[in-house]
């Protein structure tokens, strides 16, 4: 399935590159790419973005902003003399994008409306720059069931809170349907790249993606809560039963509109609690930063093993 995704000429041009599924980009004089501070006719994107190879996404524009510094060491990438990162999309006032060599980094927000808007304008900004066969990574954070913190998940497929594998969308006053794939040979080569004697488990699970951090994950310490403690371990069971291992907020539109676009994705998130065991996030700031940066780690590997071996 995923290698006839690969020749999809719906999808991809014959050299790799992105096509739209959508015939009116073409037509128009200009695209502006309003939440990124970009224009197709303002700025040259084949310049600018043409040798871009991954596109890493997280929440925090902080969390990027370290990722990008990170990836910048591990694949010994030198920026031009007298020169620093900056923040290309920093006037969008809305997320947050650093350019690396062929890596970007780029903050999502929270929650599937945010991801969404991102991910409209960066699959066309892989067209606009024809970027050939682009591949996104969600590297993030996440409640685990059953896992110890700090646990890595790589998730294999994306749920919704009715355990449904895909991203509906009120359209025009109908539900347009998605399918929430994401790439399971991907998922299975960067698992494969996990330490053995890493201080953590780095596991392939189903993620649930929910429109909320609180009743949507059936916490019980938000502003409302309308179920008891049974009600909610209960439902805490049934998805455990159903192979669900962790839950987070943006899964479902990530793997949605990349599988749409016909971008190879993959999404990677370190658990910060374990939900059969409470609600709030408790952990010292330190050791919430030291698990935040494992699935960069894991995704700087797979990077750099690319950039190796090409
Ligand atoms: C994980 O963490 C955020 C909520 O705290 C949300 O963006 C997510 O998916
Ligand atoms: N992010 C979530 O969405 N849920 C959690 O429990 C922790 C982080």
């Amino acid at each position: 399935e995923e290698e006839m995704q690969e020749y999809d000429h719906a999808v991809r041009y014959r050299d790799g590159s992105v096509r739209l599924r959508n015939p009116n980009i073409e037509l128009m004089d200009q695209d502006i790419l309003y939440h990124l501070a970009l224009g197709s006719e303002s700025h040259d994107l084949v310049e600018m973005f043409g040798d871009v190879k991954f596109v890493c996404m997280g929440g925090t524009p902080k969390r990027m902003e370290q990722f990008a510094h990170f990836i910048m060491k591990e694949i010994g990438h030198k920026l031009p003399a007298g020169t620093t990162l900056l923040d290309i999309s920093q006037y969008s006032y809305r997320y947050s994008m650093y350019k690396v060599g062929p890596v970007l980094s780029i903050s999502h927000g929270m929650g599937i409306p945010s991801v969404g808007i991102l991910l409209h304008e960066v699959i066309k900004l892989m067209y606009h720059a024809k970027v050939r066969d682009p591949v996104f990574f969600r590297i993030g954070t996440c409640g685990g069931i059953g896992l110890e913190g700090g646990t890595v998940v790589i998730s294999e497929e994306a749920v919704d809170g009715m355990l449904k594998s895909y991203l509906e969308l009120p359209v025009l006053g109908k539900l347009v349907r998605r399918p929430a794939k994401l790439d399971r040979q991907l998922a299975r080569d960067i698992k494969a790249l996990a330490h053995r004697d890493d201080p953590y488990d780095t596991i392939i699970g189903k993620t649930m993606c929910t429109y909320d951090f609180y009743e949507g994950q059936g916490r019980m310490d938000g502003a409302f809560c309308e179920f008891t403690e049974n009600d909610k371990m209960e439902y805490l069971n049934k998805l455990h039963k159903a192979g669900v291992v962790n839950i987070e907020m943006e899964s479902l539109s990530f793997a949605a509109l990349t599988h749409h676009a016909g971008i190879k994705s993959a999404v990677v998130c370190v658990t910060l609690i374990d939900r059969f065991k409470g609600d709030q996030v408790l952990a010292p700031k330190e050791v919430l930063d030291e698990w935040q940066i494992r699935p960069q780690q894991l995704i700087a590997r797979y990077i750099t093993r690319y950039l190796q071996r090409k």
